[in-house]
Order: C-alpha cells, then sequence, then structure tokens
C-alpha cells in the first residue's frame, strides 16, 4: 500500500508538533510548512532550527513557505501531493491580533483560502483537509454549552478571520464537494503552549518565583473562564476527523468550565505559595473585548469519532506544573 502523506502547516506550533509525532507513528510521510525563524519541538528536538532538524527525521520533509504567500503555499501542495492536509498556521495570539488586525486576517482568515483554492487548483480532489478552527468563534457566547449548531460571535480580529476561514472552507466543502472539516477546538494546553498564553505564563512564574528569579506575575482578566483540555488528546480527534467517512464540523472540549483565578489557585499551591501575594492586575493586558465564557459540548465527536477527553483540570495543571518544575524553558 502506499504511504500516505500528510501536509502540515504550523508544525512548529504547540499542535503541530504532536500531530507530527502521532502521525508518524502512523507510519505518514509527514511534510511540513516552515518560516525561516520557525524553531522545532518534536521529540528531543526542543527549539531546533530547520537546518538542524532536517538531517534528523527521515519522515518529516520541511519546506519553506508562509501562508501569506499563495506561490510558497501551492508549490508545498504541489510537491507534497499529499493525502491530507493539517491547516494549523495562524497568527494565533487573541490579544496580539488586536495590534496587527491586517496581517492576522491575512495569515489566519486568507491563508486557509490559499491553501484550500491550492488543493482546488492542483485538481487533488482525493485530499481531505483539517481546518483549525476556534471556540473563539463563540465569543460573546450566544448559549452555554457551545456546540456545533451555536450560533458565532466573534470578538477579536483574530476570531473573525477564524470565521471567515471556517466559512470558507463549508463554502469549498458544499460548492465543490471536497473533503474539508473544520475542528472547533476549545482551549488546549500542554508543555509546548507558547510563553505568552495564559496557562504557560502562569506555571512559568509560579515556579520561577517559587525559585527566587521572579518577583512578580502581571495578569489581565483573571475572571474570564475557559474549557481547558490537553493538547495530545485533541490532535489526535484531528486525525479522526479525516478517517471519518464524510467531511464535518466538530466541537473538541472537556465540558467543564474554570477561570483563570482557578488556574492560579491550583498552579500556586502546587508550589506551596499563596497566588494572591504575587499577582498584580495590568490594564493593559485585558483585551479591547473579552470572551468572557467558553465551555463545549463535545457530544458530536464522541458519538460520531469515538473521542472522549481524558485530563481533567486538576490532572492538566499538575502536568503543566510538572513539566515546567522538571524543564523549565527546554520543555518536552
Ligand atoms: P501555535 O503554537 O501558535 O502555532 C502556530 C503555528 O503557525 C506555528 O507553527 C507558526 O510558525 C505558524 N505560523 C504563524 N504564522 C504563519 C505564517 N504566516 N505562515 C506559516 N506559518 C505560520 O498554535 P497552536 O496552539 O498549535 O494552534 C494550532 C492552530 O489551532 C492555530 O491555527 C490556532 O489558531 C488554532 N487553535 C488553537 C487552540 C489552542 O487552544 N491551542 C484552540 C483552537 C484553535 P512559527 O513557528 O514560524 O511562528
Ligand atoms: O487567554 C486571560 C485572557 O491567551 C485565556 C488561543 O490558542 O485559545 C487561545 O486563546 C484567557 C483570556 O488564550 C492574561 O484575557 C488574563 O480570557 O491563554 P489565552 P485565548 O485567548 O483563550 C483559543 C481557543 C484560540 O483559538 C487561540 O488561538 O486568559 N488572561 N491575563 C490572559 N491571557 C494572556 N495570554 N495573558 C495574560 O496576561
Amino acid at each position: 500500500m502506499e504511504t500516505k502523506r500528510a501536509l502540515i502547516t504550523g508544525i512548529s506550533g504547540q499542535d503541530g508538533s504532536y500531530l507530527a509525532e502521532l502521525l508518524i507513528q502512523k507510519g505518514y510521510e509527514v511534510h511540513g510548512m516552515v518560516r525561516r525563524s520557525s524553531r522545532y519541538y518534536i521529540g528531543s528536538d526542543v527549539g531546533a532550527s530547520a537546518d538542524d532538524f532536517i538531517p534528523r527525521h527521515k519522515n518529516i520533509i520541511l519546506h519553506y513557505g508562509d501562508l501569506s504567500d499563495f506561490s510558497s503555499v501551492d508549490r508545498i501542495v504541489r510537491e507534497s501531493k499529499p493525502h491530507e492536509i493539517y491547516n494549523l498556521a495562524a497568527m494565533s495570539d487573541v490579544r496580539v491580533s488586536f495590534d496587527v488586525p491586517e496581517y492576522t486576517s491575512d495569515v489566519t482568515g486568507l491563508g486557509a483560502l490559499r491553501v484550500i483554492e491550492s488543493v482546488r487548483n492542483n485538481g487533488l480532489t482525493d485530499t481531505r483537509i483539517y481546518q483549525a478552527s476556534s471556540s473563539e468563534l463563540y465569543g460573546k457566547v450566544i448559549e452555554t454549552p457551545q456546540k456545533e449548531t451555536t450560533p458565532f460571535y466573534p470578538r477579536s480580529p483574530y476570531a473573525v478571520s477564524k470565521a471567515y476561514a471556517y466559512w470558507m472552507c463549508k463554502n469549498y466543502r458544499e460548492s465543490y464537494g471536497m473533503f474539508i472539516s473544520n475542528g472547533i477546538l476549545f482551549n488546549h494546553e500542554s508543555p509546548r503552549r507558547g510563553p505568552n498564553f495564559v496557562t504557560s505564563k502562569i506555571c512559568r512564574a509560579a515556579v520561577r518565583i517559587k525559585n527566587g528569579t521572579q518577583e512578580i506575575l502581571p495578569l489581565g482578566n483573571i475572571n474570564a473562564k475557559r474549557d481547558w483540555g490537553f493538547a495530545p488528546e485533541y490532535v489526535e480527534a484531528m486525525w479522526r476527523m479525516l478517517q471519518h467517512t464524510e467531511p464535518d464540523d466538530f466541537v473538541l472540549a472537556t465540558g467543564e468550565t474554570h477561570s483563570v483565578e482557578e488556574f492560579l489557585v491550583e498552579a500556586f499551591s502546587y508550589v506551596g505559595l499563596d497566588w494572591k501575594q504575587y499577582v498584580k492586575i495590568e490594564p493593559h493586558l485585558f483585551r479591547p473585548a473579552e470572551v468572557d465564557l467558553l465551555c463545549g459540548d463535545a457530544t458530536k465527536a464522541r458519538e460520531k469519532l469515538g473521542w472522549t477527553p481524558k485530563t481533567t483540570f486538576k490532572q492538566l495543571v499538575q502536568t503543566l506544573m510538572e513539566a515546567e518544575m522538571s524543564h523549565g524553558a527546554n520543555k518536552a
């Protein structure tokens, strides 16, 4: 049987790294789109550059490109001729998206169109595509918990760009019969989470404060509530979406919601500290429009994909704190 080929945009990100490992385990030839400045976190290669990384991973083929550059997207799609594409690349920081709205729209919104348009133009009719949609689509939520049928109310340039990408994918599915599935993923975290996201920022600070190398932790809105899951479990469901009999849209979530404050309590108590003595609320870390509460209903994913999240909130914080304690900046 022909070896399956997958193309991952965003292979250097949190989800891309776990997904690459999963697909390699499953016997895929993995292609990844990377940028000059990308760094890798796959296996023991923590923070490797492309030139360091390429010779060490025979089943991963990296291609330089950028979602804002159609010629590069199109070349990579033609060169890799993937059976499956996972479009994970994005300007994924919600707060920063208010500072760079046009760039965010270009990469996170139009970037998705460039991928699906390239597949269509090249006549790759059998290629299946996963689009990284987000619970940020629900924004100022219309109902709780949020499910596939809940109307969207995006609250940031990031979320509006993801809404554009979501609808483009749905439109190409309906217009051209392409196999494109949207995974509407609620927050999912890991020791590989980028340092500016709140879970990573809190865990790192708790350990540094404990060790005496940091004094305060500046934060924004700690009343916001999120449905936080464990990233490796979520990438497994991405793969399942593309093995499903038909393309569809799926929510992935734990069904539990917790505030940033609850996260602080758990993380700081892990190192025996009282968070109230160290957190400083900073107005500049608030967003112009906030998403107050997210809580997802993943019933459809359970029924159609056989997927259920396993890691509880407390276990998640523990896992992140353990990794932070043992690896610090070199997180695996
Ligand atoms: P992440 O760690 O921020 O990774 C983003 C990836 O996108 C990186 O590999 C980055 O490459 C790449 N990228 C950024 N701009 C690019 C561009 N112009 N061209 C090509 N690549 C570019 O994100 P993640 O947490 O793994 O999330 C994966 C996807 O799921 C994203 O689309 C995100 O918006 C979405 N999502 C995430 C969550 C979550 O909770 N994690 C939930 C819902 C949806 P560099 O390394 O070169 O910067
Ligand atoms: O914020 C509050 C902040 O940046 C979580 C992305 O992966 O998940 C992620 O987006 C909450 C927000 O993630 C700070 O206001 C308080 O309410 O960790 P975050 P996010 O915005 O939920 C979704 C599903 C995605 O799709 C995105 O790509 O925490 N918060 N103080 C703070 N957040 C940050 N980052 N930093 C603070 O100091």
